[in-house]
């Protein structure tokens, strides 16, 4: 007996094995015939978005629709800036956007969960809906996104032989308790519900992993069925190697591809073919620009050559996205980093050479592009809204205000743990020698005393967001000897130092009396008035090595003007006060000049390098 199902919502025929490779591990297809009934497909409900394998495209509401969409991060934007992008992207004719949820953002530790402000979900969502946006969500639970950790929280970690995005139970477990969070919001947002997200991508890019599970993948489909229902549609995305489409896709989900500029068409697209004969054409990563990494170059990409490949595309009815449309920054520490032969971590600007700059500026880039997608769908009618204006406050002076290890009472005030060996980040739930790096110098010669103590600072640059090294420890990984005795005896204290900036520390405690010295880690204050105007501005560290800014509590993210490429942070005018001093903290790692002071500018700085080979002699 053989029955092909006809869903009367979802027209999906059975695309049997012959049609696609069979897959290890796949649960029998029961089939039932009921003979001499034609099954007819019903109309499509008023809501509805389907794939339709006769007419190889997607169709909404009974008809033939394909996307032009851009990836945006909410994590990288702050909310008071998510209308102004959002919008400029309905007008550059885009008619949906393709939004990551990094699982660390919402859930620091088990169990609890961060919904509010810039991390409201629900809030972007239904802003993206308000301004006839559709979506195209990426909940992961890993997004790879250049992101710490490619979204999985390093929590998770602390069963150090977890085996993450695979079938480990451990893992599944703490996967299934988030989807159980974050799905139920999602599931009345769905495009079949009244809502606007169209498809939701399951994983990312799983066929690039080494772990080719299966079994993993089968899960995830189970949980987002069981919590998103049985209409939504479900999609994988792989690169266009044929290894990466094995080990990535599944029967059950749409399998899609990524690739960018100057790759060949035809070609790519006939790599999703081998996986799916039918069905439309879907580039899920059109790369407008790239990913800067500290100590290289920033990212650059052709205009011309971005908006061909995309008319190229278009002209053969493809759906494509575009990452990124617009970037953003990654703030405070959830920059992310790659292993090629060496660590390389993701700098604080995304700009990625987008569309839409950092600081959310219509770029020349965005022009070509927005006159490509003219030539296949009207464009809204209406002008661009311009760039948002810049400011330039100028010189700022901060003052030192006390070395780190100076108020360890207040950056760690249970105190510290006694350990007789080193403990790392995430076991543990920092005189000035020199700093080793992980990507550089890795050894140091350091001298001292019998009873000397050696205190090591030690700073998360980002855990790794790609590849099979994800499962990126922290800390001090190993033993220290000094010549050959073990030290041992360690005194560790995490520094919760937003947590006490959050609190109003340091500019609402006494002033401590620093000993003047500019080398080695130490916390900087200052303030400055706006001239009664909070606009976008750029912040650049004349004589600055290293280290971490805060304005207002906001913490902006990492500096390093002596690796380069980025001079600048970008500071959104919303982190800004009119009506009071803007309080500045800096914590400088190395060292900074004996009369320190920040410079404000209207406009950034994203491209000077010093090579790495200069740096490690210093
Ligand atoms: C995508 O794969 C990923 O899905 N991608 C990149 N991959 C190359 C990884 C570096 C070796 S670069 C930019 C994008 C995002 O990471 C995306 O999340």
């Amino acid at each position: 007996m053989v029955v092909v199902v006809v869903s009367t919502f979802q027209f999906v025929p059975y695309r049997g094995p012959a049609e696609r490779p069979a897959r290890m591990g796949l649960p029998a297809l029961a089939l039932l015939l009921v003979a001499g009934v034609l099954l007819t497909q019903a109309s499509p409900p008023a809501r509805s978005f389907q794939l339709d394998y006769e007419k190889d495209c997607f169709r909404k509401d009974g008809a033939p629709f394909r996307y032009i969409s851009g990836s945006i991060h909410y994590a990288r934007v702050p909310r008071p800036a998510w209308r102004d992008r959002l919008l400029k992207m309905y007008m550059s004719g885009l008619s949906a956007v393709q939004v990551y949820i990094p699982w660390n953002y919402h859930e620091p530790l088990p169990g609890v969960y961060d919904f509010a402000g810039d991390r409201d979900v629900e809030a972007f969502l239904d802003l993206t809906a308000e301004l006839g946006l559709l979506v195209i969500l990426r909940p992961g639970p890993y997004i790879c996104a250049e992101w710490e950790m490619g979204g999985l929280p390093a929590w998770l970690l602390w069963k150090p032989d977890i085996i993450l995005r695979s079938s480990d139970p451990a893992y599944l477990a703490a996967v299934d308790s988030w989807l159980h969070v974050l799905l139920p919001k999602i599931k009345p947002r769905l495009y079949q519900y009244g809502g606007n997200i169209i498809s939701v991508q399951v994983e990312n890019e799983y066929g690039s992993y080494y772990a080719c599970d299966y079994e993993y993948l089968q899960h995830l489909l189970g949980s987002f069925r069981a919590l998103l229902g049985s209409e939504v549609l479900l999609f994988t995305t792989d690169s266009t190697q044929a290894e990466e489409l094995r080990c990535g896709t599944l029967q059950g989900l749409y399998a899609t591809i990524d690739f960018g500029p100057g790759s060949n068409i035809t070609e790519s697209f006939g790599a999703q073919r081998q996986v799916e004969p039918k069905g439309p054409l879907v580039n899920s990563e059109y790369y407008t620009g790239w990913l800067d990494y500290w100590g290289e170059v920033h990212a650059s990409t052709s205009s011309a050559q971005v908006a061909q490949g995309l008319e190229d595309m278009l002209q053969m009815g493809a759906n494509v996205n575009m990452y990124m449309f617009h970037g953003g920054t990654n703030f405070a520490y959830w920059s992310g980093a790659d292993f090629k032969d060496q660590y390389k971590p993701v700098t604080t600007s995304y700009d990625y050479d987008a569309p839409l700059s950092e600081a959310g500026d219509p770029t020349e880039k965005l022009f070509a592009i927005r006159t490509v997608i003219s030539k296949f769908q009207p464009l809204p009618v209406g002008p661009m809204p311009p760039a948002t204006p810049k400011y330039s406050y100028g010189r700022v002076a901060l003052k030192k205000y006390a070395d780190l290890l100076s108020v360890l009472d207040v950056l760690c005030p249970s105190g510290a743990i006694q350990s007789q060996f080193p403990l790392t980040f995430e076991a543990i739930k920092q005189e000035y020698q020199g700093t080793l790096e992980r990507d550089g110098l890795t050894t140091l010669r350091v001298t001292g005393r019998a009873g000397d103590t050696l205190d090591v600072l030690l700073e998360n640059m980002g855990r790794i967001s790609f590849g099979a090294n994800i499962s990126d420890f922290k800390g001090m990984l190993g033993n220290i000897s000094l010549g050959s005795s073990l030290l041992s005896n360690w005194l560790i204290y995490p520094l919760a130092i937003d947590t006490a900036i959050k609190q109003g520390w340091p500019h609402a405690a006494q002033p401590q009396s620093s000993n003047g010295g500019t080398a080695g880690p130490a916390f900087y204050t200052g303030t400055f008035e706006t001239p009664g105007i909070a606009w976008d501005t750029f912040v650049k560290f004349p004589g600055w090595s290293k280290g971490q800014l805060w304005i207002n509590g906001f913490n902006l993210g990492r500096y390093w003007p002596s690796r380069g490429p980025q001079q600048t942070l970008f500071v959104p005018s919303s982190v800004l006060h009119v009506d009071r001093p803007n309080n500045i903290t800096v914590l400088e790692l190395e060292g900074a000049s004996p009369a320190p002071f920040l410079l404000f500018l209207d406009k950034p700085l994203f491209n000077r390098t010093l090579n790495h080979s200069t740096m490690a002699t210093k």
